[in-house]
């Protein structure tokens, strides 16, 4: 049997793949390759719940790199007959992907709150994410366009079409540990690419239940793979891929030190990867702006995911008559707000695991003599409470909010991202220093203003580097269909989401096909427009 007959529309949307036998269930959480459970692992790990990191999510059975060049050998098997099946019908799948995301949604958005510790709130909106994006890309298959060019000959037509570009490796981190990764997958596949996933090995359970929702879907056995290891081990195995041609593609999410080596190892192949990576993103606050709305999209960005998101609020830049003011509600509004035990209705739960707490509490030494520290630092504890927390602060990684006023521009605080629940606040005179200084740790992610006056808020988009620009509004939050990614230090100029992505998981080729019954020679043998005029030398 063909590779193409394997993938037929019968098999897909028919009863056989959706009725296919699980694969065997395991007390850890395995590696699937070509469908199958990847046994022997290396090594294992646990997942815990870092609200209560008492409970263990999972065991983690980690692969070796040998496991993650065996799956990118399996997805280059498989991307011939799935990139056969036409492009409607593979969106066909998508459709059921985003079907089976909306049944699962309640039960998916809960184990996302138990692994990671986002609100409840926040996890049913990153489902939803994986559910908007489905919705845009199963259309995109009866779409997917190229065009048609006129040629400079007669009996001569071009066109061009878009093309796969083969197996892609998706590595994501655990932040959102579905909505990103379907950022990926599900237009990667729908362009006709198989896929090798990598996701966090803190978030390796959502992983799983995501994986499978794909497999029910009807996405066969090898075009997409789920490889569970960790950073060294997923570096060796991406390394040896990269040098058996096993890899066109390479989509990473995460920190941008991490990224620069994947763009290194990426560009010693000729590479170009997808790149999404940190942030240190500035929110302006003109004199003009309204105080209450700035506070609250500042409350958001800033403390929103307990300031785990690539798009969270960095500093605040703001205008020198208003900064006594918004410091002053910010600080309020930081102080009421609800904290702890994500099952709950807070603004923000615990970080994501001890090393993203490990990572924070190094930020947090960034804090110097100069700064005006607004609130309480470090962990929640029963020595270092915190008033109205949710919940039992000794069972998690909880961590107090807190804003440093003072900041300056050459404060590490002000130039590195910190991936945790601190905001800086620094002041400005004139629109063209804020956004100087919106530019100056050089990243180039997201990006926000809160004003009044429209000349500032495009005054302001065209002077800041940055992917995203947000007028009052958070710097996070950004919808599933417009371009998301980032300059400088956030990434390398990818982007990803809406029609922008298939640039990332499709090649144009172009065709021109001559029916003259001669050889026409372009710029040869085209017939040429005269004008007569000769230049005139000095
Ligand atoms: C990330 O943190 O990697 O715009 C992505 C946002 C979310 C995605 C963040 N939709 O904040």
């Amino acid at each position: 049997m063909n590779a193409f007959t394997r993938y037929s529309h019968e098999t897909l949307v028919g009863t056989e793949i959706r009725q296919r036998e699980d694969p065997p269930v395991s007390s850890a959480i395995l590696s699937v390759v070509a469908g199958e459970r990847v046994p022997g692992p290396a090594r294992s790990t646990a997942s815990t719940n870092p609200a209560n990191t008492a409970d263990v999510v999972g065991e983690i059975g980690l692969a070796g790199p040998e496991v993650l060049v065996q799956a990118a050998r399996v997805a280059r098997e498989a991307q011939l007959g799935w990139s056969a099946l036409p492009a409607p019908q593979r969106g066909q799948v998508i459709a059921n992907v985003g079907r089976l995301m909306t049944a699962n949604k309640a039960r998916l958005a809960a184990l996302v709150t138990r692994e990671i510790g986002k609100p409840l709130a926040e996890a049913l909106g990153e489902v939803q994410e994986i559910i908007d994006t489905c919705d845009f890309f199963l259309g995109e298959g009866r779409r997917l366009y190229g065009q048609t060019v006129p040629s400079e000959m007669p009996d001569k037509q071009l066109f061009t079409f878009r093309r796969p570009v083969g197996t892609v490796v998706v590595i994501s981190a655990g932040n959102f540990p579905v909505a990103v990764p379907s950022w990926y997958i599900v237009p990667a596949l729908l362009c006709g690419n198989t896929v090798v996933w990598k996701p966090a090995t803190y978030s390796a359970v959502v992983s799983d239940a995501f994986y499978q929702l794909f497999a029910h879907a009807g996405v066969p056995a090898g075009v997409l793979n789920v490889v569970h290891a960790d950073g060294p081990d997923t570096f060796t195995g991406l390394e040896q891929a990269l040098q058996a041609g096993l890899v066109d593609k390479v989509g990473f999410t995460g920190s941008s030190e991490v990224g620069r080596r994947i763009g290194e190892l990426c560009g010693r192949h000729l590479q170009s990867p997808c790149l999404e990576l940190g942030g240190k993103n500035p929110m302006v606050v003109t004199e003009n702006a309204d105080l209450e709305l700035a506070v609250e999209g500042a409350l958001f960005s800033g403390f929103g995911t307990a300031g785990q998101r690539c798009t969270s609020l960095g500093t605040v830049i703001v205008q020198e008559s208003v900064h006594a003011d918004f410091v002053e509600l910010f600080g309020a509004a930081v102080a009421a707000a609800r904290m702890g035990d994500p099952t709950q209705d807070v603004l923000f739960g615990p970080l994501l695991d001890e090393k993203f707490a490990a990572g924070f509490e190094k930020s947090l030494g960034w804090i110097a003599g100069h700064h005006r520290v607004i609130g309480s630092t470090g962990r929640v504890t029963a020595d270092n409470p915190r008033s109205g927390f949710v919940g039992d602060p000794a069972a998690g990684l909880f961590y107090h909010p807190v804003i440093v006023a003072g900041v300056r521009p050459d404060d590490e605080l002000f130039l590195h991202e910190t991936f945790g629940p601190v905001v800086g606040v620094t002041t400005y005179s004139t629109l063209d220093e804020a956004i100087a200084l919106g530019n100056k740790p050089g990243y180039g992610l997201s990006s926000s203003i809160y004003t009044t006056d429209p000349r500032q808020a495009f005054q302001f988009a065209q002077g800041i580097s940055a992917g995203m620009v947000s007028v009052n509004n958070s710097t996070s939050g950004a919808e599933a269909h417009l371009p998301f990614g980032g300059n400088g230090k956030s990434g390398n100029g990818s982007r990803q989401s809406g029609i922008w992505v298939l640039d990332q998981f499709t090649r144009w080729q172009s065709l021109n096909w001559d029916y003259s019954g001669k050889l026409q020679k372009a710029q040869l043998d085209t017939a040429t427009v005269e004008a007569d005029f000769d230049f005139r030398l000095p």
